[in-house]
This record gives C-alpha cells, sequence and structure tokens, in this order.
C-alpha cells in the first residue's frame, strides 16, 4: 500500500487534534447531513395480528393494567429496535385493557389517538367526558388533558396507540403527571363534544378547548364507513388511494392533532392502485378486508399481504402501492402536519 498523501495525514492529523475540543470536519459528513432525498433509517414491516394477539393476552396474564399503567405492546420499526418508534417521529402500540381493569388517570404532553381494533364497551376518559370505545372508533386525546381508561364490559378490548412520543423526544419537550385519584370524575353525559362540534356546527360563543387539538374525541367508524361507502358508489375513485377522506378538526379545518393527522380509505374490490411516496412516514390499521401492499425503499422491495387488524408502517419516501381483490377500509395516521407547519411536505403520486 502506498503511504498516505501528505494532504490526507494533515487532514487526520487536524481532526484527531481538534477532537478534544467537540470540532468535527462538515466536509467529511455533508452528504449524508444534506441527502439529495429523504434517506429513511426506517424499514417497511408488517404486524400480523394473529400474531401478536397471543402475546398481548399472555401480557394480560403477566401484568395488571393497573401496576403497567398502560399494558401495552409497542410496534417498534425492525430498525429502530429500542427506541420505542415505528418511524423516526412516531410512536405506535396495542394496548390491552380487561374486563374490569382500569389504567389509571395522567396526562402529558405527548398527543395520543386511540384506533379500536377488538372488543366494544370500554372507554377512555377525557377532560371529565367518558367515550365508548367500538371497533373502527377514533379516539383522541389532547395534549396535557387528564385521561383514564376502563374496561366495564365482559370481553378484552384492545386497541392502536398513536403517540407523537418521539417528536416530543425530540424537542424535548415531555413533561408528564399521574392524577391523585385512579379515575376522573365525570363531568359531562357521553356525546357532549360530539353535539356540540360534530355536526358542521359550532358554539357562537366558543374557545377551542384544547387549543390547537380537535374539541371531538371520538370520531366514530359508522360514519366515517357510511361515507366511504357513499362516495365509493357515487363519486369517481382515485387510482391511488381509492376513496380516501382525512378527519378534520371542525374548528380549524385542519389535521385533529398539531403533530398527527388521520386517515380512513376504502379500496373498492378489484383495486389495482397506482404507486405513490410522500415524505411522512404512515401507519396502517386494517378495519374490514384483505389487500396487498408492495413497498419498495432503500434496496429493499417488499409486499405484505394484510387482514382485518393487521398492521404496517410505510417510511417516509418509500414507493407503495395497493392492491385488493375483495376490497377494505384502512385506518392511518402520520406526521403530515409538522411537514405542513415547516413547508416541507411533499408527495408524488406516480403511474
Ligand atoms: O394511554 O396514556 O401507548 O401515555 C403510551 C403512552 C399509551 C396512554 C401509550 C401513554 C399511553
Amino acid at each position: 500500500m502506498n503511504a498516505p498523501h501528505p494532504t490526507a495525514l494533515a487532514r487526520q492529523q487536524l481532526y484527531s487534534d481538534m477532537a478534544p475540543l467537540n470540532l468535527t470536519p462538515l466536509w467529511e459528513v455533508l452528504h449524508a447531513l444534506v441527502p439529495p432525498q429523504p434517506a429513511s433509517p426506517c424499514h417497511a414491516a408488517l404486524w400480523k395480528y394473529e400474531q401478536v394477539r397471543p402475546f398481548l393476552m399472555r401480557a394480560g396474564q403477566a401484568i395488571t393494567a393497573e401496576e403497567a399503567v398502560r399494558r401495552v405492546l409497542i410496534l417498534e420499526n425492525p430498525a429502530l429496535r429500542g427506541q420505542s418508534a415505528i418511524t423516526q417521529s412516531l410512536y405506535a402500540g396495542l394496548q390491552l385493557i380487561l374486563p374490569g381493569e382500569v389504567a389509571p388517570s395522567h396526562r402529558h404532553t405527548q398527543s395520543a389517538l386511540r384506533f379500536i381494533v377488538e372488543g366494544s364497551g370500554a372507554y377512555t376518559a377525557v377532560d371529565g367526558e367518558r367515550t365508548t370505545m367500538r371497533p373502527g372508533d377514533f379516539i383522541i386525546t389532547p395534549s396535557w388533558t387528564w385521561h383514564d381508561h376502563g374496561n366495564e364490559a365482559a370481553e378484552p378490548v384492545v386497541w392502536l396507540d398513536g403517540l407523537d412520543i418521539p417528536t416530543i423526544r425530540f424537542f424535548d419537550a415531555g413533561f408528564a403527571q399521574n392524577d391523585t385519584s385512579k379515575s376522573q370524575a365525570v363531568s359531562r353525559p357521553e356525546g357532549t363534544s360530539l353535539a356540540r362540534y360534530g355536526h358542521n356546527m359550532a358554539p357562537v360563543r366558543h374557545d377551542a378547548p384544547f387549543g390547537a387539538t380537535s374539541p371531538i374525541f371520538s370520531y366514530p367508524y359508522e360514519r366515517s364507513r357510511d361515507a366511504l361507502d357513499r362516495l365509493e358508489r357515487d363519486a369517481p375513485v382515485d387510482r391511488w388511494d381509492g376513496v380516501k377522506l382525512r378527519y378534520l378538526n371542525p374548528l380549524t379545518g385542519g389535521a385533529p392533532m398539531p403533530t398527527m393527522a388521520t386517515f380512513m380509505q376504502k379500496l373498492p374490490a378489484g383495486f389495482a392502485g397506482q404507486p405513490w411516496r410522500q415524505t411522512d412516514g404512515a401507519v396502517f390499521s386494517v378495519v374490514e378486508g384483505h389487500g396487498e401492499i408492495e413497498v419498495e425503499g432503500a434496496g429493499a422491495k417488499n409486499t405484505f399481504s394484510f387482514g382485518p387488524r393487521d398492521h404496517f408502517v410505510v417510511p417516509s419516501w418509500h414507493t407503495a402501492r395497493f392492491k385488493s381483490a375483495p376490497g377494505c377500509v384502512l385506518f392511518s395516521f402520520s406526521d403530515r402536519p409538522v411537514h405542513q407547519a415547516l413547508g416541507i411536505h411533499r408527495e408524488e403520486r406516480l403511474s
């Protein structure tokens, strides 16, 4: 081997001499710091519910909801193990609450969404109002609101938790408190928030009760499903998304939470979609039906076959396309509102 070029030697000497001062040369890392396009370290991944459920039920034997505070199996991105993250910015987990259990009241600056996967009749309480959970319902816990969960029904209830935990961690802005009582007192009848804000109307003199977060805690499945059914029947189907709607904060027209957007879509029977990519990595929960998603990025190509209650993640700027022979309904969430607030959201619809 030839002796190193004197310039290279001088450079190495420079780097090691200044290292104790915590100085590093930009030119050695610039290409990775400012890549020509997103190079997410995340992998596409699928969690089949039939494989996950036995472990959830074993967790139900291993620890009570009260002792665990939240009995959740975290869906960790295989490329981010140990970070409690499904993408660089988002957290996802499956939470189990058994009949008679209470997950005690607390609050935190992280925003949470719940998407009900299995079982009916558990409740979540937010700011003194309870919401009963049914499969396919999308429920919100706004940042810094007290919330507890309970199950007064006879069956286990499982839901997908989506939180902005990694985003809040990135900003070092996480605060949390435990409540003095396990369950908060109910101060308003169930459905009050939906009546106030969920009918394309709002109180005449209203403040946004939860700041940047939607004042509707619960978006019932039957309404979303009905809208998708009608649009499938009566309106053109999008070649990339099928029939896809986003959930709204009725006071702003924007996403229901400042950090997370949520969506529900229906792929009609026989759907063979066009490929797309977007900067916001997204997490999907399969509500009904079956289908396939092909995801390509970072030199890997995966095809996932999914059915009811399965979950999968499509990382940023990976190219994806859907197919569904029998038709299916999918819920999803992403960090799109943050991309939009920063003016960096990009989406490409390919053919
Ligand atoms: O239900 O409050 O999956 O605080 C992770 C953190 C759920 C919750 C999670 C939480 C919660």
